[in-house]
């Protein structure tokens, strides 16, 4: 099958590997790229290490149902037993909210998962690099990953940072966690040539915050003025990285911010103490927030990431619209 040659090839390119990765696109999602239909990429990292069981599967379903909702077609990426997929369906989408040792995929781990035949949840970067070797350009998330608080001495930088540098994706988020370092996040974006653009706001949101407390220099109005970007990206062929659609939550919606200053703290105390460090960080500290805040905190970031999942999904429709 010519088609699936070509983005058997086109992944082992991107992906900066010889390695030639089984790609398989789930049914409607291959019918979808081939016509043309809006197609929105989700990750699996949220529903395998970012939401405690059981609620993830139920919230990994509500999310596709949302990108069906507005007239677009989910594509949740995941490794399962060593086989990229784009577009899981529901066995496999169980298999990933619910099997114990779903190992945490980074682009890096991406050839050495499939190789050991493991089963894998990827994260934004692995996430954003297979949907744009698959044609998908636009992806709904909660929030990216970013510098952390001191990195200066940890070195911590999510590779999601610089995988965006290099991959041609729109990622719809709530900015970046506050456990994160949100000016540090800006600056290395900037210096990465990653745009990030405010959805009718300019300041760059903190995730579970309405504001994070950075202004931002770009905001778009709509979901065609996203497109348009994306259109015009392509067209000028001078930048062929990603771009950061941050769409905050409504202030009547965050998490109470002394509720979430004082768990932060005790988050980040925690840390430190239990000595945890690397991938485990966000995991752990989103686990934190969760039961620390019982539950106040796992509601709001299932809204984020729905509300994510609806614009991207109208952002999609737009950019199918354009090339109708
Ligand atoms: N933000 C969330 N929930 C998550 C993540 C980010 O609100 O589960 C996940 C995403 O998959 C993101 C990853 O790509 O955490 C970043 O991990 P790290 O900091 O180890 O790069
Ligand atoms: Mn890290």
């Amino acid at each position: 099958m010519p088609g699936l040659l070509r983005a058997r090839l086109t992944d082992a390119v991107r992906l900066g590997t010889v390695t030639t990765f089984h790609l398989r696109h789930g049914a409607e999602v291959a019918d979808a790229l081939r016509v043309g239909r809006p197609v929105v990429a989700l990750e699996s990292t949220i529903v395998s290490h970012g939401l405690p069981q059981p609620d993830n599967l139920r919230v990994a379903r509500e999310i596709e149902q949302t990108v069906r909702d507005a007239g677009a077609v989910p594509a949740t990426i995941g490794m399962v037993a060593g086989q990229l997929v784009v577009g899981l369906d529901d066995a496999e989408l169980t298999r990933l909210a619910t099997v114990d040792d779903v190992a945490k995929l980074s682009v890096r781990d991406l050839a050495v998962a499939a190789a050991t035949g493991a089963d894998g949840a990827t994260t934004v970067a692995a996430t954003s690099a297979v949907a744009a070797a698959a044609g998908i350009r636009v992806f709904a998330t909660g929030g990216l990953g970013g510098v952390h608080r001191e990195a200066a001495q940890s070195f911590d930088e999510s590779a999601d940072l610089t995988t965006l540098a290099r991959t041609p994706i729109a990622v719809v988020c709530a900015g970046v966690k506050s456990i994160l370092d949100s000016g540090a996040t800006l600056e290395r974006l900037e210096t990465l040539g990653v745009g990030v653009v405010g959805y009718r706001t300019r300041r760059f949101p903190g995730f579970y915050l309405t504001d994070g407390g950075f202004d931002l220099d770009w905001s778009v109005d709509s979901p065609e003025q996203v497109a348009g970007a994306l259109a015009a990206q392509e067209q000028h062929g001078l930048h062929s990285g990603g771009l950061v659609v941050a769409n905050p939550l409504p202030t009547d919606e965050q998490l109470d911010p002394a509720l979430h200053d004082r768990t932060l703290a005790e988050g980040l105390a925690l840390l430190r103490r239990e000595g945890i460090t690397g991938k485990a960080v966000t995991p752990f500290l989103l686990a934190h927030f969760h039961s620390a805040t019982e539950g106040a905190s796992l509601a709001v970031n299932i809204r984020i990431i729905l509300r994510n999942a609806d614009l991207a999904a109208r952002i999609a429709v737009a950019s199918a619209a354009r090339q109708a």
